[in-house]
């Protein structure tokens, strides 16, 4: 059964870190119930939900997924590009020590998870305002010992590599052209986003199953069109932190160590 760690929106989203979006008012109460909501379907799709308390200090920490990467054999603490982000870590490294060995990302290396795109045994990392080469480098220092390609890519135009394309299922890939150069992602297909909606490539992937957001419903249907079983969820507060879908979970297959 996967594991699904989540953590509970904090009080003090409203002071989120902001990079393309103007700052608009977030109501704590709506985020907290389409958060909930996300985690029952999660739920729904077979995962074990670990949700973590509500950090009051930490605006971003529901963003679970910018500060680790779980692999199979290792988890990979990042150190996130934003300042403020940095105290999130502890909480994630003793949530993640029951099931992984964790590796950490030392200064001056600098990632989000949300730049770390995993797709079988290949990896890619988005340089970003977020993340440099020297996280990079430290990644792929770890990663080859187990059996990862770990390859750079560049991103253009949205906060995260994972704004612009996430996985869909084991070969393909959903993308928005505009934001990431397509031809980096060999032995994949990919399939482009709706062009009126461009912060649609943004999935989660349980089995075979994808969680998309309800804001976008045309590229939901170029999903359904290519064979996957596409469930919407609701999560137009968080979109106003600059926040999507994966961004809000570390899922990961429960392994004995
Ligand atoms: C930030 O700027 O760090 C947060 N307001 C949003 C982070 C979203 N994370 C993600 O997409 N992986």
């Amino acid at each position: 059964m996967p594991v699904a760690i989540t953590r509970q929106v904090s009080p003090a989203i409203g002071d989120c870190e902001l990079t393309h979006l103007e700052r608009t008012p977030i109501d704590v109460d709506v985020a907290r119930a389409q958060h909930a909501a996300y985690e029952a379907a999660l739920a729904a799709l077979g995962c074990r939900v670990e949700r973590l308390p509500a950090e009051p200090d930490l605006p971003d920490s529901v963003f679970v997924e910018d500060a680790a990467v779980v692999l199979d054999d290792v988890a990979i603490l990042t150190r996130p590009g934003a300042e403020s982000r940095r105290d999130e870590r502890p909480t994630i490294e003793r949530a993640l020590a029951p099931y992984r060995d964790v590796v950490a990302i030392e200064a001056p290396g600098i990632v989000d998870g949300g730049d770390v795109l995993v797709s079988g045994s290949d990896v890619w990392i988005g340089l970003s305002s977020r993340s440099n080469r020297t996280a990079i480098d430290q990644f792929r220092g770890v990663l080859i010992g187990h059996g990862y390609r770990v390859h750079t890519a560049t991103v253009n135009g949205c906060l995260h590599l994972k704004s612009a394309v996430t996985a869909a299922s084991d070969d393909l890939l959903i993308v928005n052209p505009d934001w990431v150069d397509v031809t980096q992602f060999v032995d994949h297909r990919c399939i482009a986003v709706d062009p009126s909606e461009p912060g649609a490539a943004n999935v989660v992937r349980v089995g075979d199953t994808v969680l998309a957001a309800s804001a976008f419903p045309r590229t939901a249907e170029r999903l359904t069109h290519s064979g996957l079983d596409v469930h919407l969820v609701d999560a137009s507060e968080l979109a106003k932190a600059e926040g999507a879908l994966t961004c809000c979970s570390l899922i990961f297959e429960e392994l004995t160590r």
